[in-house]
């Protein structure tokens, strides 16, 4: 009889646990994006700066617009000019750009972001 009420009453901690875990916010995904994290993996590094020399020879796409949006660091439009922040933000050489730093709003969907004009 006793092992029954300390099971019954472990079964209901259990139960209430779960209950009161379930009512708890979900915890959600950091918001918005690094910038200058041009290929989205949440670190600015060489690939970066390779991943926006690829799209702009072409050699990539970039359906919804989210490395032009990551990549610009400087707000004007993608262009050789953000590789030479990022490649001299890596070697410490600069950072006026902000570059690293979290940008709280989200990467537009292609609907949203027109891609800036990059001449060939
Ligand atoms: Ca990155
Ligand atoms: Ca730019």
């Amino acid at each position: 009889m006793k092992k029954k009420t300390v099971f019954l009453s472990i079964f209901i901690s259990m139960v209430a646990a779960v209950v009161m875990m379930s009512m708890l916010p979900a915890v959600t995904a950091a918001t918005g994006y690094i910038r200058g994290d041009a290929n989205g993996d949440d670190k600015v590094d060489i690939a970066d700066a390779t991943t926006i020399q690829m799209l702009i020879a072409q050699m990539t796409t970039d359906a919804d617009g989210s490395i032009a949006k990551r990549g610009d660091v400087d707000g004007n439009g993608l262009d050789v000019a953000d590789v030479t922040k990022i490649q001299r933000y890596l070697v410490e050489a600069e950072n006026e750009s902000h570059i690293g730093e979290r940008v709280n709003e989200q990467v537009p969907t292609r609907d949203e972001y027109e891609l800036p004009f990059i001449p060939c």
